[in-house]
């Protein structure tokens, strides 16, 4: 199995890198854009052309495989998760920062067999990070191995988590609830408006802990094998086993620091994809 997902990951790398010239074209922030959900829940051409670019790219090579795009399912695609090797993408996380020209946008593109994430690529072509992890080999920043941090206690963790494209009250009560638990009871909280970054940041080290409601499955499938390699957790917000389509998800450095933020924070549950 493992020849046969480097032989997958090889090509989808490719395609990644060359998708992400499409993205940098916009240094400036890409002005041109659609509202989907709501007014802040935004499409560029460029999420398109991305998501073209590496399905149309990924079944000419490989014609057996299944897809699940963010911008497809957009168009009415239907989010069906098999045994089959699945590409979950998400052409750019984080357009609201693409938009605005923040450079914080990234390519995620993760590789799901028998419903397990096996490879996953993170790549934010403006500042040149490209995340990659393959099943039992490792989670890697520009070539370099990276790990999670130590941290096995909240009040030494500085946690990323969003507030996410909805404004539904009931979850905005959830959101400002865990504001306030986070920032009084972790050290620091950062947002970086990109599910996908925020989960690399737990790999690398860089934050402890992420975890948001509301996400799909193509914001962590490549988060999810990336976080796992690098030595970390990834479980349901509530502590039970992590599940890409819930539209809920909780990384962190350790099984203990993972286990504290799941009992503290309040929990929503989204409708699932
Ligand atoms: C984004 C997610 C982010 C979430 C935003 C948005 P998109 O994905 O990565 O975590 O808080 O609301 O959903 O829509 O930019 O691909």
């Amino acid at each position: 199995m493992s020849d046969a997902i480097d032989e997958y990951f090889e090509v989808a790398l490719g395609l990644v890198k060359s998708a992400g010239n499409l993205i940098t074209e916009h240094v400036n922030g890409c002005k041109v854009f659609e509202l989907k959900s709501s007014d802040i829940d935004l499409v560029t051409e460029v999420d398109k052309k991305v998501e073209e670019t590496l399905i149309g790219g990924l079944s000419k090579i490989f014609p057996t495989h299944k897809f699940i795009g963010e911008e497809s399912v957009a168009d009415g695609a239907k989010c069906v998760l098999t045994d089959d090797p699945t590409w979950i993408i998400d052409p750019v996380d984080g357009t609201l920062n693409f938009v605005h020209g923040f450079p914080h946008s990234c390519i995620s593109l993760g590789l799901v067999i028998n419903k397990e994430s096996v490879a996953g690529i993170i790549y934010n072509p403006m500042l040149q990070q490209l995340f990659t992890a393959k099943k039992g080999q490792g989670a890697f920043l520009n070539g370099r191995q990276i790990h999670v941090s130590k941290i096995k206690e909240l009040n030494k963790a500085l946690v990323a988590f969003e507030a996410g494209t909805s404004r539904d009250e009931d979850k905005m009560k959830v959101v400002r609830g865990n504001f306030e638990l986070v920032v009084s009871k972790g050290q620091g909280m950062r947002s970086l408006g990109s599910a996908a970054l925020n989960m690399a940041m737990v790999a690398m080290g860089g934050a402890d802990a992420n975890f948001e409601f509301g996400i799909h499955a193509w914001d962590v499938a490549a988060g999810d094998i990336l976080v796992r390699e690098a030595g970390g957790v990834c479980i349901d917000p509530a502590g039970g086993p992590f599940d890409i389509l819930s539209r809920r998800v909780l990384c962190a450095s350790t099984p203990e620091l993972a286990e504290e933020l799941s009992k503290t924070i309040l929990q929503f549950y989204p409708e699932r994809d």
